[in-house]
């Protein structure tokens, strides 16, 4: 059918149905083959290939597939022990009911409320039929949460035979007919856009923001659309006088660097579209790690921390690369007779900072250097997750405030004169007591 289907082309003015996928040829309210008032048209249409996908009022969207009396009644999610919404259907959210809130609340806004204790095992089920169909249309599928992923489609056309846009689109219809749900698609050109997209139409939304709107886009929004910014960093930046991404915008780098250490760097980029995070696979690392074995053995605690320290700027340097955080430190050691040891530590937060992992994997080490003499030495993190949430600004703790603003700064300098420039106490001058692998650029 689409081998026929003329190419589409980018202009605003036409577009495609998302009932029937016909190709619309001028400006109408309705669609020219179906009559359907569903209609994407967006000037950058067809070259974005970034999406997020997530299924709207999930965990209620599933109970009301099965149950379909209850179709047109408002449907709450949760109770059980902590008594809370776990999800309301839309019809139970314009009544005023959250997910989060506690059941009597809600039941006070909607008395007429069905509520439904959760079926964790079903919604598993659904969420990974989901994701197979999501998996049919690209390797790199990124799952965020047990309703939605990321997926990046962009070289797919020849396989697909359409552009992504209509691939999405597509996926969205067979999603309704097959599954008996529905999704929301964002599509962009980076994954902080494509989820703002996702999220501003549901249900059954399909918005799209090119590259060319997304500074007027953002200018006028919260800075809590922001990626690691929670209502305590949304206070902090208040108190500065900050509210809306537009006056991050007229902020200086160095400015935002100077007051908010490495968040500042995510709030330069972010306020302006840039993230060049990438979509990756699930079946994509599991852990991020370094290691190197030594020209001799080593068993001092001296001799290994400068290696340790080396290493951990590594792993950090991939996880900022790679926009992903860890929240198990992993500790290796292979001893002289080749027996491997690995010692790990969960810490509160994820973290991509080399200063926690660096100061983490000490404290492992220190126990395990009791005169053994070790070959190899590895440091990395596993629980990795998205950044968003990774190394939240510690008000309290004004040391560790202060070391991720220097590490802030640090990452600066290396990005503009490269891995080596800086180096830190513990690396500076480590001489030839351990060889350090290549560090990690490409
Ligand atoms: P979400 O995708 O955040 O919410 P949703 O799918 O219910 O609604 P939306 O249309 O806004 O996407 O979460 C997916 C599921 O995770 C949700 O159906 C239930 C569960 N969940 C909780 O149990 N507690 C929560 O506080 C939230 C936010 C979600
Ligand atoms: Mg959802
Ligand atoms: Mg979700």
């Amino acid at each position: 059918m689409f081998a026929s289907m003329p190419t589409p082309v980018n202009d605003p003015t036409q577009g495609f149905c998302r009932d029937c996928l016909g190709l619309q040829r001028a400006v109408k309210q309705r669609c020219e083959v179906c009559g359907s008032p569903r209609l994407a048209r967006h000037a950058e249409l067809y070259d974005l290939s970034l999406a997020h996908i997530d299924c709207d009022a999930f965990y209620a969207a599933v109970e009301k597939r099965d149950r379909p009396e209850l179709r047109d009644r408002p449907v709450i999610i949760g109770g059980g022990k902590r008594g809370v919404v776990s999800t309301a259907c839309y019809i139970a959210r314009i009544r005023g009911v959250r997910s989060a809130m506690p059941m009597f609340k809600a039941l006070e806004a909607c008395p007429d409320a069905v509520v439904i204790k959760p079926d964790m095992e079903k919604y598993v089920a659904v969420g990974r039929q989901v994701r197979a169909m999501m998996q049919a249309l690209t390797p790199l599928v990124e799952p965020i949460s047990i309703d939605e992923a990321f997926l990046d489609l962009a070289g797919t056309q020849k396989l697909h035979g359409r552009p992504p846009a209509l691939v999405l689109a597509d996926f969205a219809r067979r999603v309704e007919r097959e599954v008996g749900i529905t999704v929301s698609v964002g599509l962009s050109y980076c994954k902080f856009l494509a989820k703002v997209a996702s999220d501003m139409a549901k249900p059954r939304g399909f918005s799209v923001i090119g590259d060319a709107e997304a500074l007027s886009f953002l200018a006028d929004k919260p800075v809590s659309l922001i990626w690691g910014v929670g209502k305590a960093f949304e206070a902090t930046l208040a108190e500065g006088g900050i509210r809306t991404i537009g006056q991050l915008q007229t902020m200086e780098r160095n400015e935002l660097l100077r007051r908010y250490g490495t968040m500042g760097d995510r709030l330069h980029r972010l306020s302006r579209g840039q993230d060049e995070r990438q979509v990756h696979p699930e079946h994509d690392a599991k852990s991020v790690s370094a290691e190197t074995t030594f020209d001799k053995d080593l068993a001092t605690f001296d001799d290994l921390v400068p290696i340790l320290r080396a290493l951990s700027e590594q792993v950090s340097a991939r996880l900022k690369k790679s926009g992903i955080a860890g929240r198990t430190v992993v500790l290796k050691l292979k001893s002289a007779d080749f027996r491997i040891k690995t010692r790990n530590r969960q810490l509160a937060d994820a973290t991509r900072l080399a200063d926690r992992i660096f100061a983490t994997g000490l404290e492992l080490l220190r126990r395990e250097t009791d005169g053994t003499r070790y070959r190899l030495l590895g440091i990395g993190v596993s629980d990795l997750s998205d950044d968003g949430r990774a190394d939240p600004p510690d008000l309290v703790d004004v040391q560790s405030r202060k070391r991720a603003l220097a590490e802030g700064a640090v990452d600066q300098l290396r990005a503009k004169f490269g891995g080596k420039a800086v180096e830190t106490g513990y690396t500076f001058g480590r001489g030839s007591r351990g060889r350090l692998p290549r560090p990690d650029e490409e």
